[in-house]
């Protein structure tokens, strides 16, 4: 027992071990993952094994001077890769990709959310270390007061071969298993939790990796013959805005879009302790078309993303924020064509006008201006949470609305109902929800204090004299109540939140406000992608030479199909979520093959987003319409 304690392979297999176990605990009480079934809770319990047998073994090639080092700084960044993201995932319920650590200029401004995020307790994310450091010290006194240290400490090249071959038996186990109960695997790269239930989070990172490298490449071995199918693909899918009654119908006007910072739909029409929660916009829909199957379809990047499949009528990236990732790609953006439609376009958000890297986007959006930080007076006074609190916001920019240019298209977005919903008690005008997640009860404060702030802006709007004048669009921009707070959510609801009521949370308020114009709820299925082709039918802009994947919501023809970033899927009679087909009129689990077609026409659709964003192919295009047109003169 003794020789065995002192062995060699000790340190080794301690950190193995350790790790190993440490990984399992996280899974089960940081990530949530989804077991179905026995074989899925045996590929969680081994998939850490492989990645670390791999590492550490490497330390049997090295000088047993330097090994333990090795291990010791190999075990602190495996173990850094794990709290990241477990931090990662309590905020944004996903594992972080490395465009996301890339995204340097968002730091600063993340620290109140990631802070809200570390708790003391996480020190347990770290006692293992000690042990590990604890016991090296130990084991190296012993053995360094033994005479034959020297030899009984190298490994034989027998012995690494027989570590590798046993190392290497286990990686296939792993990967056939995981092949096995998720076929196309290592294909859908965007489903993240897949990824990592199968093949654990040090392997995924190795495989983000691998995905990084690929992407760059595309761009560089893209062509303008790539575009030809997708082309096709979106000239049939795309509906005609001229079957509209409302083509044209704002023809002229001015835009102003607010994004409505993590609103989800199911805050409207809804009351908190007895109190509407959005008093103001419940009056407002009534007098607008509101879209009330309407959703969000972000990805990582969050805010930029809502605004890039806005502007674009594209889907953000699978992977990190396309903000970050393609600002320079050549795109037909919804500001540019407005540009070249006569509009003064806008955006007004007061931040750092680096954050999610909006500068340089916006330029390649064709935005003619970017109201940020600079040109807003930022106060302790008026700050709240993030930044600037939305009511002085939208006060001091009515003041750019009326130097600008007409008509415009100006965007506003909202900054005050902002994980963590910090408000102060003086700015509140609906007391906390009372559950166990503070995020919930806050978040219905700082809703709450959102729509006073566009109460107020419409006010304003209508003092002013701009309103007339104006169409109103707001949306939501993505969810502010991720599924970690799932319990307080069935507390509120009152309901159990499968898969199928989880993708249901993921509607956001569509509004579309005509002045003169009397209100409709309109229901089809439908989500951002829609929001281009739908602002250039009410404007009258046939854009027929634009790309686009969403549909004009006013047109006769609605697909009703909305594809989530994450692969999942709504129709008007399915949802597609956690790999299930949810029949929508009982909430039952349905016949898989009922959802077929669909999950292969959102796997295409997202696969040709990606594809014209990694291979920048707009770039073919536009040099061919311009071509075209010298050669039609
Ligand atoms: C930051 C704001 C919030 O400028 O748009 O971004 P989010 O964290 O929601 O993506
Ligand atoms: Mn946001």
């Amino acid at each position: 027992m003794k020789r065995l304690i002192e062995s060699k392979y000790t340190i080794i297999f301690l950190a193995i071990f350790l790790l190993w176990i440490k990984t399992y605990i996280s899974y089960k009480t940081a990530f949530d993952i989804t077991i179905e079934n026995k074989l899925q809770e045996f590929i969680l319990f081994i998939n850490p094994i492989s990645f670390l047998l791999i590492v550490f073994g490497l330390s049997m090639f090295i000088k047993e001077k330097n090994r333990n080092r090795f291990i010791i700084i190999t075990y602190f960044l495996v173990s850094a890769i794990l709290y990241v993201n477990v931090v990662f995932f309590r905020y944004f319920n996903d594992f972080i990709t490395l465009p996301v650590l890339f995204q340097t200029s968002n730091y600063g401004q993340l620290d109140s959310s990631a802070i809200a995020e570390m708790y003391v307790t996480d020190i347990f994310y770290f006692i293992d270390f000690i042990i590990l450091l604890v016991v090296m010290y130990f084991l190296r006194k012993k053995q360094s007061s033994k005479q034959d240290s020297t030899n009984s400490t190298v490994f034989t090249k027998l012995e690494r071969r027989i570590f590798y071959i046993i190392t290497a038996g286990i990686v296939f186990i792993n990967l056939g298993l995981a092949e096995m109960e998720r076929p196309e695997l290592l294909t859908r790269t965007f489903e993240r939790e897949l990824l990592v239930k199968n093949i654990g989070p040090y392997n995924y990172t190795v495989y983000d990796l691998y995905l990084q490298s690929k992407t760059s490449a595309q761009k560089v071995f893209a062509n303008g013959d790539d575009l030809i199918e997708i082309e096709n693909y979106l000239r049939s899918n795309a509906n005609d805005s001229n079957t509209s009654d409302m083509f044209g119908i704002a023809k002229g006007k001015n835009v102003i879009v607010i994004s409505l910072e993590s609103t989800q739909n199911f805050v409207i029409n809804s009351k908190v302790n007895g109190e509407e929660i959005t008093p103001f916009l419940n009056d407002f829909i009534k007098e607008s078309y509101y879209f009330d199957n309407f959703y969000h379809q972000t990805g990582q990047g969050k805010t930029s993303d809502s605004e890039f499949i806005i502007d674009n009528s594209f889907y953000g990236l699978g992977r990190g924020a396309v903000f970050f990732t393609h600002s320079e790609n050549e795109y037909n953006a919804l500001p540019e064509i407005l540009s070249h439609n006569n509009y003064y376009t806008a955006s007004l958000h007061a931040n750092n006008k680096t954050f999610w890297n909006r500068e340089l986007m916006y330029h390649s959006l064709g935005y003619d201006r970017f109201y940020n930080l600079e040109d807003y007076e930022v106060t302790g006074e008026n700050s709240i949470g993030w930044g600037l609190g939305d009511i002085s916001f939208f006060e001091q920019s009515i003041d750019h609305l009326k130097n600008m240019p007409t008509p415009y298209y100006a965007k506003f977005i909202t900054l005050t109902n902002h994980h963590p919903f910090e408000l102060d008690e003086e700015d509140r005008l609906i007391e906390p929800y009372n559950s166990s997640s503070n995020t919930l009860n806050n978040y219905f404060t700082t809703v709450r204090y959102e729509d006073e702030a566009i109460k107020l802006f419409i006010e304003q709007l209508k003092e002013e004299g701009l309103y007339d004048n104006s169409i109103i669009i707001m949306y939501g921009d993505h969810y502010g109540i991720s599924e970690n707070h799932n319990d307080a959510m069935e507390q509120y609801l009152g309901k159990e939140i499968t898969p199928f009521e989880e993708a249901q949370l993921q509607k956001v308020p569509f509004i579309v406000h005509i002045p003169g114009q009397e209100g409709k709820t309109i229901s089809s299925v439908s989500g951002q992608i829609d929001v281009k082709p739908t602002i250039l039918g009410l404007l009258g802009i046939e854009a027929k030479d634009d790309l686009h994947f969403g549909h004009d919501l006013f047109a006769e023809e609605q697909p009703n199909f909305v594809i989530f970033r994450d692969g999942r899927f709504v129709t008007d009679k399915y949802i597609y979520a956690d790999q299930i087909c949810y029949d929508k009129s009982t909430g039952e689990a349905t016949d898989i093959s009922l959802c077929s077609p669909f999950i292969e026409k959102a796997r295409n659709e997202l696969n040709y987003s990606d594809s014209i964003i990694y291979g920048d192919l707009l770039r073919f295009y536009k040099s061919e319409q311009v071509n075209g047109e010298e050669s039609d003169k």
